[in-house]
């Protein structure tokens, strides 16, 4: 029998059809879904199984002096790291390379310390506390960094090209921001970096948007950045982040990777396997997260209970034009041929931050009267999580700082998890009942 015709894409898994009946096949990207279930995640070839071992060895036989497999010793790689590394690269649509760390936090202090001494930043003015607390406490000492922190969702061009300097090597994006769910033009920044002489890389810290929802790379985005221990993983059991970059980055890909061995802030073989196979059903969640978040910003922008509601998804959303166009392919796709949810919004990921009519106190009630949402950080888990921004997450933004940014009392914010949208609704009504009571 001829040998099967090999196809191969940089999207597809298989390099090779076993099939001889279809000897010639149209070449076919995989969509997302396929590729977060498949790439990296081949049965293995001695045993079979369908689902990879963990290798939890630390060390590698070498057959002579630098002859192995592959691997040589745990910290510079192993199987399981290498292969969650690869679906990282498929699932971040434009990624060729994919660079795991022990944590969002190590992911941000590798790349900050990439940067080397005296380099000069520009961040969203609205980061994640810790960091905020890396940029202006840690690398400020350690390196000589110094960070502008502009408010990239409003600044004009002339603004933000006057704030990039000769050593400006880096603008840091998260958009939408942690916690006030600001939206960032990424297409608009990258083209004014890139216009610059000093041509600054620009990051996006993709946590909060996933890889379902918004893909940075195709925005004309130098990096992406995870924390994976939200929506990658999706199960609250890892900790964990990654970088992803696209395939004209080779250099910056091995600098990095180099840095990842020699500072060795590395995930370990069962985290990785964990967080691999939270990977399998992302896309399945995220669209659960978007609904079910759409169907509660619906009801909190109802009661009069509330201040004011930060969905982008909802149509009343001042940039909620930015948040359709900022869609990944896949997503788009999906709210497209989903009836009727363009009408009231679209799901835009779990996150919604919303203001209490009252202040601390109010926000206290709310938050320990519900009976799902857990009051706790972090966020991207299958169960829902809310938390008080100013007091925990972001507590170690000044005050002042914290006041400009809006992250005041009343903030509140949301992860919506994926259980039945009713009960998810039902315990939001009662636990704003609760707070309301308070003031009566
Ligand atoms: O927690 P860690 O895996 O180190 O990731 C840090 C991080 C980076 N980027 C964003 C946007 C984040 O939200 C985080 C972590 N955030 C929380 C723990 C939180 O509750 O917001």
């Amino acid at each position: 029998m001829a040998p099967a015709t090999v196809i191969y894409n940089a999207n597809s898994h298989h390099t090779n059809g076993t099939n001889g009946a279809h000897s010639v096949r149209k070449p076919h990207s995989d969509g997302f879904g396929t590729r977060a279930i498949h790439v990296g995640s081949d049965p293995n070839p001695a045993t079979g199984a369908v689902i990879p071992s963990i290798s939890l060895s630390t060390t590698y036989k070498q057959d002579a002096i630098g002859v192995h497999k592959g691997f040589e010793y745990s910290r510079s790689g192993n199987p399981n790291r290498d292969a969650f590394e690869a679906t990282l690269a498929s699932i971040e649509v434009g990624g060729a390379y994919g660079i795991a760390f022990a944590s969002g936090s190590a992911t941000t202090a590798t790349i900050l310390q990439s940067l080397g001494p005296s380099a000069h930043i520009v961040s969203v003015n609205d980061v994640y506390g810790g960091t905020f607390r890396y940029m202006s406490k840690v690398a400020s000492i350690n390196q000589g960094l110094e960070t502008t922190f502009l408010d990239l969702e409003n600044a004009d061009d002339d603004t933000i090209l006057a704030a990039i300097r000769p050593n400006t090597k880096l603008i840091w994006i998260e958009s939408p921001t942690n916690p006030t769910l600001r939206l960032i033009d990424i297409p608009r920044i990258a083209s004014l970096a890139h216009s610059h002489p000093s041509a600054p890389l620009v990051l996006v810290d993709n946590t909060f948007l996933s890889p379902f929802y918004s893909s940075p790379l195709l925005q004309g985005a130098d990096l992406v950045m995870h924390s994976l221990t939200k929506y990658v993983n999706g199960h609250s059991d890892v900790v964990m982040g990654a970088l992803i970059l696209p395939p004209h980055h080779t250099e910056l890909n091995e600098n990095l990777r180099y840095l990842q061995n020699a500072i060795g802030a590395v995930p370990s073989a069962y985290d990785c396997w964990l967080a691999q196979r939270g990977a399998k059903t992302l896309h399945l969640r995220m669209k659960a997260h978007g609904a079910n978040a759409l169907a509660v910003a619906k009801v909190l922008q109802k009661s009069p209970l509330v201040e004011e509601v930060i969905y982008p998804g909802l149509s009343t959303h001042p940039r909620n034009e930015l948040a359709y166009r900022s869609l990944s392919p896949h997503a788009l796709k999906w709210i497209k041929q989903s009836n009727g949810l363009e009408e009231a919004g679209f799901p835009y990921g779990g996150m919604i931050s919303f203001r209490i009519r009252g202040g601390l106190a109010e926000a206290e009630k709310f938050l320990t009267s519900t009976r799902l949402f857990t009051l706790a950080e972090s966020l991207g888990g299958v169960e829902s999580l809310a938390e008080h921004p100013a007091k925990m997450t972001h507590g170690s933004i000044p005050e002042a700082e914290r006041a400009l940014l809006g992250i005041g009392d009343n903030l509140v914010r949301l992860s919506v998890g994926v259980e039945d949208v009713d009960d998810l609704v039902a315990d939001v009504e009662q636990a704003l009942e609760a707070a309301a009571a308070l003031s009566d």
